[in-house]
């Protein structure tokens, strides 16, 4: 670890050692398995967290319901202000923030920035939110009587988040809960371990700034399924907020809705980018590189198809390849670097693997195709065509592979745009304002997120996030997606001195 504080002095900065314990309720703890936290760019470890054990699940429960009355009682602006000050935390440590996810992750250094900021963001967003929240006043049919709306926090809150957004989406969920007056419980990816406990110890000062117990933020983490399993069935949550893989989404959902808890799902995504005759080429371009290449094709939001115009196909295809060519490969923490590794070795694993699969349904690869002779988990991006329905293509391969489509007529696009399981983000590059509503409309796109001239992913915190069928219909961040974190209660007060029924019986 000397070496390592040496090469990279942010670890200490954000309060990493040499062995860290993976579970905090409060207090640091831990007495499960170790888990060894490595660098994608070279495979050496940076340091090891130990992880926590059933016991150590129920040690942290037992706190959070400790601490949730007084936290659900303080008023929510109040609640708002401490998000607030996390957020600013966030401000003054972005840079070895982002310097970590780079290490631990592996995105570039631009790309995490850009996740820290989100969490940012969305705590100044939060701390409005938190004197806005309100239900409404309905009238009543009844003389002397309101009907009232009242929203009041769910309890326990559980988190799970995924190693490719290892920040930004505890953020969503956990500034949202929290001024929503939730405590919560994160159990982060056990291969982005160090990131969680350098985030949750951002929390936990600012929280023990304010005189409150820093366990209404608790966090766990694996390794395994063992806690994540506990956590799924434990009827005490009020919600589980989990993102990941349509496969294990499938068996949360089961799980959770056994015993009609809830869930906020943001599951698989295959995107498309639909490139229409009349689309402006060199936005088109710049977008759907970033959209498939960034982040190493592990967001969510990555864009996975691509379906160009026919008399468009062949100039694209070219300034694709060009364009793929000149794309810096490397450290993510070095400048100027474009593309990091894949996350871990058995991603670069999916990648070689689907490229044979691709291959034996008919794929041609026509940029890229390789894994990097080097140390580290590198690939190249690439680019592979492939007919719209082969199943290959309705599957999501969480690598930057992008296969590209020809179409000649605009409504076919738009129909294999839906013909996918999965519904997250999709986007139509057009200037005609017809295919626009079109695209926006009953026939047009059916994803969660349906954008015009923008990429597919990059979305901003402001509107809800999250997509339809296999993506799990979850919600999160902006718009009313707080409303998932609280539970409504329809009220009828009666200050007359009489009591009407309602519809009118009479029942004397
Ligand atoms: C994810 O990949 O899990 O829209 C989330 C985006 C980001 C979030 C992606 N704001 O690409």
């Amino acid at each position: 670890i000397e070496t390592t504080y040496a090469q990279y002095p942010f670890l200490k900065e954000l309060g990493i050692e040499e062995e860290n314990p993976g579970v905090f309720n409060g207090k640091w703890f831990a007495n499960g398995d170790i888990i060894k936290c490595s660098n994608p760019t070279t495979g050496k470890v940076i340091a090891t967290v130990r992880g926590g054990s059933s016991a150590d699940y129920e040690t942290v429960v037992q706190k959070l319901l400790e601490t949730k009355n007084k936290w659900a009682l303080t008023p929510a602006p109040k609640r708002g202000e401490i998000v607030r000050q996390i957020g600013d935390s966030l401000r003054s440590k972005l840079e070895p923030m982002s310097k970590l996810i780079s290490l631990e992750m592996g995105k570039i250094y631009a790309e995490a920035k850009g996740e820290v900021q989100e969490f940012i963001d969305v705590c100044d967003y939060a701390t409005g939110l938190s004197r806005t929240i309100n239900g409404q006043v309905i009238p009543s049919e009844r003389p002397g009587h309101v009907l009232l709306e009242c929203w009041n926090p769910l309890g326990l809150v559980g988190i799970i988040t995924a190693f490719n957004f290892p920040c930004a989406v505890l953020g969503w969920n956990a500034a949202i809960s929290m001024i929503c007056g939730n405590v919560q419980l994160w159990k982060g990816a056990s291969t982005t371990s160090l990131i969680t406990i350098a985030v949750t110890k951002v929390v936990a000062e600012v929280l023990e700034r304010n005189g409150f117990d820093s366990g209404i933020c608790s966090t766990i983490i694996g390794p395994g399924r063992t806690v994540g399993e506990q956590m799924i069935k434990d009827k005490r949550f009020g919600l589980i907020s989990f993102t990941g893989s349509t496969e294990v989404g499938r068996h949360i959902s089961s799980e959770v809705h056994s015993y009609f808890g809830r869930t906020i799902l943001e599951l698989g995504g295959n995107n498309a980018i639909i490139v229409a005759e009349d689309a402006n080429l060199d936005l088109a371009l710049r977008a759907i590189l970033f959209a498939a290449v960034g982040t190493t094709g592990q967001r969510c939001t990555t864009c996975r198809r691509l379906f160009v115009h026919e008399s468009l196909y062949q100039p694209l295809l070219e300034r694709l390849t060009k364009a793929y060519s000149s794309i810096k490969i490397g450290d993510p923490l070095a400048e100027g670097t474009l593309v990091g590794p894949l996350h871990t070795p058995s991603a670069v694993k999916e990648f070689t693997e689907g490229l044979e699969e691709i291959k034996k349904q008919g794929g041609k690869v026509v940029i890229g195709g390789n894994k990097l002779e080097r140390e580290g988990n590198f690939v190249q991006p690439t680019v592979v065509e492939i007919n719209h329905d082969a199943p290959i293509v309705k599957t999501e391969l969480f690598v930057p592979i992008l296969y590209i489509m020809k179409f000649k007529n605009l409504d076919d696009a738009m129909a294999w745009n839906n013909e996918v399981p999965q519904g997250l983000s999709s986007s139509l590059f057009t200037n005609n304002q017809m295919n626009i509503f079109k695209w926006l409309g009953p026939t047009g796109s059916d994803c969660g997120i349906v954008n015009v001239n923008v990429a597919t992913n990059g979305a901003e915190i402001g509107g809800a996030f999250g997509g339809e069928k296999e993506t799990g219909g979850g919600r999160e961040s902006g718009s009313n997606s707080w409303q998932q974190y609280m539970r409504r209660s329809t009220c009828t007060i009666n200050y007359s001195t009489e009591m009407p029924l309602s519809q009118g019986i009479n029942f004397n």
